[in-house]
């Protein structure tokens, strides 16, 4: 069935809406940041780059890393963004533009998508300058009241409890991430759990001169634990996207891989002095793993 031109929305070169991409620009290894402008802090490690574009907070970079073909895109921040930007990634490999239907599942690709991101920790032991890779993503934004996520026991689990525990009017999403993507870039990295945030003061219990509804929300966030036969269950870190790409990557059939870069500790109040030189470890080492045997 054809998909209508309000719903599948082309520009007039054929590009995708908002990244204003064609299906030929894009990698099957796709490396995304929330800054614009830490795009071309990745891409200045390429051999070359072979394309690029800009629209609104998307800035892509195409190019070579050590031979390897790479796309380096940046999504602004929150997951309302995410869900831009994985519809029309996932457009641009999985719907025939020329038809404007979506290809058959023998057809269908999957994408390596890999945030290259910044976060605050919530722990003590997980301090400024750590690479934390995250194994569960729990959302508390509203992303998933619109398409039919299915959570496992796990996943259920924590998200019972932790609405009880931070006593929400809503249930937060729990999605595990790729473990295959997580062993091959996130070895020898901080395992973690992220919590996904809907913005980057109130539902991160920072409080300029606003006061919070729950004035202890962050011991709140850091006591909370689950105990089941996988383990002890705990918040590292914070940030406002991981969410949404682990539960659209699992609804879309994509491998995604949240990477963070813990810039802020809220445990002893401590802010990174060089927050980009944090970063930059995390992109360095990324990319030599993109590319290791
Ligand atoms: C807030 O400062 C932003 O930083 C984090 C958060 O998720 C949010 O987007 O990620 P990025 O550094 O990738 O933007
Ligand atoms: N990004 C966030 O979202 N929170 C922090 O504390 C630091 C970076």
């Amino acid at each position: 069935m054809s998909i209508p031109n309000s719903e599948l929305i082309l520009n007039p070169d054929g590009s995708i809406y908002h990244l204003n991409l064609l299906p030929d620009h894009i990698s099957d290894t796709i490396l995304t940041v929330g800054d614009p402008a830490r795009v071309a802090q990745v891409s200045r490690h390429f051999d070359s780059v072979e394309f690029e574009t800009t629209h609104r907070e998307f800035v892509t970079h195409v190019g070579y890393y050590r031979g390897k073909r790479l796309t380096v895109l940046s999504t602004g921040m929150g997951t309302d963004n995410i869900d831009i930007v994985m519809n029309e990634l996932d457009a641009l490999v999985n719907i025939d533009f020329m038809a404007r239907e979506v290809r058959p599942a023998e057809e269908r690709l999957s994408l390596r998508i890999i945030r290259l991101g910044t976060s605050g920790s919530l722990q003590a032991d997980v301090p400024i300058g750590t690479m934390l890779a995250t194994e569960h993503a729990v959302g508390l934004d509203s992303l998933m009241q619109f398409y039919p996520l299915m959570e496992t026991g796990l996943e259920t689990e924590v998200a019972t409890e932790l609405q009880k525990s931070l006593g929400l009017s809503f249930t937060p999403y729990v999605v595990r991430g790729s473990d295959l993507l997580r062993e091959q870039l996130g070895a020898g990295m901080t395992m973690g759990n992220t919590l996904t945030c809907p913005g980057f003061y109130g539902p991160q219990g920072r409080s300029l001169r606003l006061p919070l509804r729950q004035p202890d929300y962050i011991s709140r966030l850091q006591n909370f634990r689950h105990q089941s036969g996988e383990g002890e269950f705990r918040l590292s870190n914070f940030e406002m996207e991981t969410a949404g790409y682990y539960s659209l990557g699992r609804l879309l059939g994509h491998e995604v891989l949240s990477l963070n870069a813990i810039v802020a500790n809220r445990a002893t109040g401590e802010f990174a002095e060089n927050a980009g030189a944090v970063v930059d470890a995390m992109i360095e080492r990324t990319l030599q793993h993109l590319v290791a045997k």
